[in-house]
């Protein structure tokens, strides 16, 4: 099918799943039980709440085998995918698996769960509702400017220590793009890009992007089933109807990705008119980020797959070609969805990441 029907065909797609919404509004647990609730018992879970410099709150929980953590243990983040919530982390996909917190915790390291804003662990604001739009009104890329950075400080004036951020899917790219912030830079001792949706022009599938981007907490429809609280968005009560796409709406998180889509590019917000992009970044087109700007004293780990759509090959390696300290870890036969729950991953994933920590201990 060519580019742009598909293109025409996703954003229809798009517009009417936001205007019915019924079309994937998943059922919610109640919020019943505390996070920690869901850590292997023998882990010691504390909960750390700070607030993004835009209101939004974002909660941490570091996890330990004592209640004292070992002075001196390297901090590690670790930042779910976008649909997911960090119970996802917590949940073995096969009976060989082994869970990533508890493969860290276990090799010394000092590790910090965290939680993206907006989502079910994690979705107070300081001064916002839920029910506002406003409160929706964001995309990964004010996550990498204001989230990232505010997790790091926080890790950092707890642990007075530079930090190893692991990131997933859309939490790579945030992470990245954080990296490349000179007042974060420091804070960050290496970069774990799990399937990193940076340069995405090459994909092969629009619609499989869209729907990704829309559908994919569904394609964990059975967790639900099993009492965990996976999807992000409480569709169901907290995501109000949208009927303007002129701000950073979810509309315009999803149009931000399609246009990356298209331009294969790299790029803040872009705003619809070259007014707003002067007043938000003194330019009338909304600047690229540059890989080459993430220093070379940051060692960067890719892990990606042959046959992911939604991170394609093709944009990995233009990713690889701009970084300047990386290695990579590639998986012939994986797609997106693999690089989060496939059966091996423990082997194919995990192990290599862990590796790649003590390497740059
Ligand atoms: C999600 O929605 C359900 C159903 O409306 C509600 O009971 C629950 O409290 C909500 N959870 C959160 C975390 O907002
Ligand atoms: C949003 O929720 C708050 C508190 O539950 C309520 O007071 C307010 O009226 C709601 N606003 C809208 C627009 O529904
Ligand atoms: C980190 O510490 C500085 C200095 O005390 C403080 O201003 C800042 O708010 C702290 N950051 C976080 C996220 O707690
Ligand atoms: C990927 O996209 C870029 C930019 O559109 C293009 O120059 C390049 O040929 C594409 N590569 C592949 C393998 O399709
Ligand atoms: C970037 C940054 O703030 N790094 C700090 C992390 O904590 C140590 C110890 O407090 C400081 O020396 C670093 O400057």
């Amino acid at each position: 099918m060519a580019l742009l029907t598909q293109w025409y065909i996703a954003v229809a797609v798009l517009a009417v799943s936001f205007v019915t919404q019924e079309a994937f509004v998943p059922t919610v647990h109640a919020a019943d039980s505390s996070f920690c609730g869901i850590v292997p018992q023998q882990l010691f879970c504390t909960e750390h709440r700070v607030h993004s410099p835009d209101g939004f709150e974002l909660v941490l929980h570091r996890l330990s085998h004592g209640t004292a953590t070992d002075s001196g243990a390297t901090p590690v983040l670790i930042m779910h995918s976008e649909f997911l919530n960090a119970d996802s982390w917590f949940e073995l996909t096969s009976p060989a698996d082994e869970l990533l917190p508890l493969l860290l915790v276990n090799s010394g390291l000092d590790v910090w769960v965290g939680h993206e804003r907006a989502t079910y662990w994690s979705h107070g604001h300081l001064s916002l509702e839920t029910n506002d739009t406003r409160f929706w009104d964001w995309t990964w890329d004010d996550q990498a400017q204001n989230d990232v950075p505010t997790y790091l400080d926080y890790i950092n004036n707890t642990t007075g220590s530079a930090v190893h951020y692991i990131g997933l899917s859309q939490s790579a790219t945030a992470g990245a793009a954080a990296a490349t912030i000179l007042r974060t830079s420091p804070m960050i001792k290496s970069l774990t890009l799990i399937g990193p949706t940076i340069y995405t022009g090459n994909t092969t599938s629009v619609i499989l992007a869209t729907w990704a981007f829309l559908f994919g907490d569904l394609i964990d429809q059975g967790n639900y089933d099993n009492g965990y609280q996976n999807g992000a968005f409480n569709f169901t009560t907290a995501f109000p109807g949208i009927t303007s796409i002129n701000g950073q709406s979810p509309v315009a998180a999803a149009l931000q990705i399609i246009s990356g889509l298209r331009t294969n590019t790299w790029s803040r917000f872009a705003y619809r008119t070259a007014d707003r992009n002067n007043q938000a970044y003194g330019v009338p087109v909304a600047p690229n980020y540059h890989p080459e700007d993430i220093p070379t004293n940051i060692p960067v780990l890719v892990v990606y797959g042959g046959n992911d759509a939604v991170a394609p090959k093709a944009g990995v390696h233009l990713l690889l070609s701009r970084l300047r300290n990386v290695q990579t870890v590639f998986l012939p036969g994986y797609a997106h969805y693999d690089l989060l729950w496939s059966s091996r991953r423990t082997q194919d994933i995990f192990l290599p990441v862990l590796q790649f920590l003590q390497r740059h201990g």
